[in-house]
């Protein structure tokens, strides 16, 4: 991974930021993105100290087209040619029926994980398609498939990720861009915090009795998918941990 450009959305905590740590281990030149800038310097500043590798960072909010489509038409030229692009950044707002849904948590999960990861993609893959080299990988979830009540709508827009993911290699068919998604059960990072409304106590309760997948665990598989021979292209994975059956199943201690 020596000099490949890596770029990952929501690198400023969890998953991305595990997924910049696994990267910059291997010596990747690492493009990171976010809104939250200071959480991301932190972490570009961390990385250039522990693994003495390039980052750049980005602000950017993926649900904003314009600002898509302008900041990355504009990258310094030395930033430019990205190897890997990494869809991470996305969240899961409210958790209720649907009948009681809150449109705005709706509005906010479809335009980051699905309207986001697509913006985010069709900025990207020209060039990498130009260059003939290249992979997509998306973080969608568990959830894309195993749909749960009261998580309705994110299991609808992780489900719009796996149909974007198994259309996008129909869509590329020919080229040696590579396309992968990523499944992860329940990950311990500031995902419950934030679908509950930064109510920490509740978000404590998701993970109680139980070890959930981290998200250096994610960011090894990730890395994985990444690091396969260039003929190889890993399709899908999904991981859980081992105490969770189904994304509502979970064996937890009663201790
Ligand atoms: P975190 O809340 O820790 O990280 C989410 C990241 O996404 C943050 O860096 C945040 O950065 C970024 N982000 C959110 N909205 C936007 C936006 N509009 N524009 C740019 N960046 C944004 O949660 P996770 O690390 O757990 O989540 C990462 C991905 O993993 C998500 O797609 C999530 O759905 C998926 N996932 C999580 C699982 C879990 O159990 N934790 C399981 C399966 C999948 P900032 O706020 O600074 O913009
Ligand atoms: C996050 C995992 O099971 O909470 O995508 O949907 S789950």
């Amino acid at each position: 991974m020596r000099n490949r450009t890596v770029f990952i959305t929501g690198a400023s905590s969890g998953i991305g930021e595990a997924c910049a740590n696994a990267f910059a281990a291997a010596s990747a030149r690492l493009l990171l993105a976010a809104r939250r800038m200071d959480r991301l310097d932190e972490v570009a500043s961390r990385l250039r100290t522990e693994y003495d590798v390039e980052v750049h960072t980005i602000e950017l909010d993926v649900r904003d087209v314009g600002v898509v489509s302008r900041v990355l038409a504009e990258l310094p030229r030395e930033w430019s040619e990205i190897d890997v692009l990494v869809n991470n950044a996305g969240l899961a707002r409210g958790f209720g029926p649907v009948p009681e849904g809150d449109t705005r948590d709706w509005d906010e999960m479809m335009d980051t994980n699905v309207k986001g990861l697509l913006y985010v993609t069709r900025a990207v893959l020209p060039a990498m398609l130009a260059r003939d080299r290249g992979h997509v990988i998306n973080i969608s979830s568990i959830a894309g498939d195993e749909v749960y009540p009261n998580g309705v709508a994110y299991c609808a827009s992780k489900a719009a990720v796996d149909a974007i993911s198994y259309g996008l290699r129909m869509d590329i068919a020919g080229s040696s861009v590579r396309v992968t998604n990523i499944k992860p059960g329940m990950v311990e990072t500031e995902f419950s915090e934030v679908r509950f409304h930064g109510d920490r106590d509740r978000a404590a309760k998701v993970y109680a009795g139980v070890t959930p997948l981290s998200a250096a665990d994610v960011a090894d598989t990730v890395f994985y998918a990444a690091s396969r021979p260039p003929h190889v292209n890993i399709d899908e994975i999904k991981l859980k941990p081992v105490a969770q059956a189904t994304a509502t199943m979970v064996a937890r201690d009663s201790g």
